[in-house]
C-alpha cells in the first residue's frame, strides 16, 4: 500500500529506529517511588535544556499544561490566555473542571499578545474581582500558524507578570520549534516563564510524553497533581528512553521542517483561491483560507485524502498542513500538485 502524505499534525511522527532501541534496552524502576533512572535521566536533562532547577515527565502535554494551571492558582482564580490559546481551546475546558479557574481572554496579533492588554486585563484588588493569578503565553502559537514570541515581547510580558507579582506558564509544546526559528537556545526562551511545558511527542518524534519544568519547589508540588490526575507512571524510563534520544538527536532536524513549511506556504498561496498570511509561516505549521475555493476545509481534506494526502480540515475555511520527520520536500510539491489539481476542478 502506498503510503499516505499525512500532514494533520506533528503528532503522528513514529519513533525512530534509535529510540525503539533506546526504549527497548531502557533501565527501568517504578518512577512513582522515585526509582526510574531512565526518567531521571530525562527530567535532569530536560531541566538543564530549559535552564530550570527541575523537571517532570508527564503523559502528555494537555496533562503538562493543566498540571502547571493547578500549581499555580486556587479555584476562583482567574487566568490570562490568548484567545486561540490551545489551553483554551483543545484542552476539553480542563481549566475550570480541574483547576476550577475561569479564563481571561485576550486577542493576539499572529498569536502573540500585546504586554499592554496583559497589563490591562490584571485584576485590581477589589472585593468583586477574582484573582488574577497566571498568565499563559503559547510559544510556538499553533491555531496562528507555529508563530513565534519575539523576545522583547516575552521580556516585556514577564516584566508586566513579575510587577504584578504574577507567575508565567509558557505552553512552549514546540518550544524547540521557537528556538530554531529564533537562533536561540530554549533556555533563552524559557527564562521568561516561571514554568514551561514542552512535547517530546511531537515534531521530537518520540511517541508519547512532554516534560515540564520550573523550580524545584514547583515541581515538587506539581508531581502531586500530576498523580491525581493518574500520571504516576511506573517502568515509565521505557518512554523515556525515547524521549532522551528526542532531546538528543532530534533537535537540530527541526530547520528542514521549517524549510518545507515555507515551500509548501509558497506553492499553496500561488493557487487562486487561496491565501495565506505568509508572516505567519515561520516554524512548522502553515494556516491557509481556502475561502476562495468555495469548499470548505473538510471537503478538501476529502478530496486531498482520494490523492493519498491527509489533512485536518474543518467546517469552515481555515486549513491547516504541518510540516514534521515523515514529509520530504517531493511530498510538499505533490501536495501542492494536488490542491492545484482539486482547485482547477472547482473552477
Ligand atoms: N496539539 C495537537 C492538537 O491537540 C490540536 C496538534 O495536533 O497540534 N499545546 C499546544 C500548543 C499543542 O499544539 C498541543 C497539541 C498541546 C499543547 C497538547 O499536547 P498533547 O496532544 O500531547 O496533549
Amino acid at each position: 500500500m502506498a503510503k499516505y502524505i499525512d500532514l494533520r499534525s506533528d503528532t503522528v511522527t513514529l519513533p525512530t529506529p534509535e529510540m525503539r532501541e533506546a526504549m527497548y534496552r531502557a533501565e527501568v524502576g517504578d518512577d512513582v517511588y522515585g526509582e526510574d533512572p531512565t526518567v531521571r535521566r530525562l527530567e535532569e536533562m530536560a531541566a538543564e535544556i530549559t535552564g530550570k532547577e527541575a523537571a517532570m515527565f508527564v503523559t502528555s502535554g494537555t496533562q503538562g499544561n493543566q498540571v502547571c494551571i493547578m500549581t499555580h492558582t486556587r479555584p476562583g482564580d482567574e487566568i490570562i490566555l490568548e484567545e486561540k490559546s490551545h489551553i483554551f481551546t483543545y484542552e476539553v475546558g480542563g481549566i475550570g473542571y480541574l483547576a476550577g479557574v475561569q479564563a481571561r481572554l485576550i486577542p493576539g496579533k499572529r498569536g502573540v499578545m500585546d504586554p499592554t492588554d496583559i497589563e490591562a486585563a490584571i485584576r485590581e484588588d477589589d472585593l468583586h474581582f477574582p484573582r488574577t493569578s497566571l498568565i499563559c503565553v503559547e510559544n510556538t502559537h499553533n491555531r496562528a500558524g507555529g508563530t513565534v514570541i519575539p523576545m522583547d515581547t516575552l521580556e516585556k510580558t514577564y516584566e508586566v507578570a513579575k510587577k504584578h507579582g504574577i507567575p508565567v506558564h509558557m505552553d512552549g509544546a514546540r518550544i524547540f520549534n521557537a528556538a530554531t526559528y529564533l537562533g536561540v537556545p530554549v533556555r533563552d526562551i524559557a527564562r521568561y516563564a516561571d514554568s514551561v511545558m514542552f512535547c517530546l511527542s511531537k515534531g521530537l518524534c518520540a511517541p508519547v510524553g512532554s516534560i515540564v519544568a520550573g523550580s524545584r519547589d514547583f515541581i515538587n508540588r506539581a508531581r502531586k497533581f500530576r498523580k491525581m490526575l493518574g500520571g504516576g507512571l511506573r517502568q515509565a524510563g521505557f518512554l523515556a528512553a525515547a524521549g532522551i534520544v528526542a532531546l538528543e538527536k532530534m533537535t537540530e532536524r527541526l530547520k528542514e521542517d521549517h524549510e518545507n513549511a515555507r515551500l509548501l506556504a509558497e506553492g499553496l498561496n500561488s493557487i487562486p483561491g487561496i491565501s495565506i498570511d505568509m508572516k505567519t509561516v515561520q516554524t512548522n505549521i502553515v494556516i491557509c483560507d481556502i475561502s476562495g475555493l468555495g469548499i470548505s476545509g473538510n471537503e478538501l481534506a476529502g478530496r486531498l485524502l482520494e490523492k493519498g494526502i491527509k489533512i485536518n480540515g474543518g467546517s469552515g475555511s481555515l486549513v491547516r498542513f504541518v510540516t514534521h520527520y515523515g514529509i520530504d520536500k517531493n511530498d510538499v510539491l505533490r501536495t501542492v500538485e494536488a490542491v492545484k489539481e482539486i482547485a482547477a476542478e472547482l473552477n
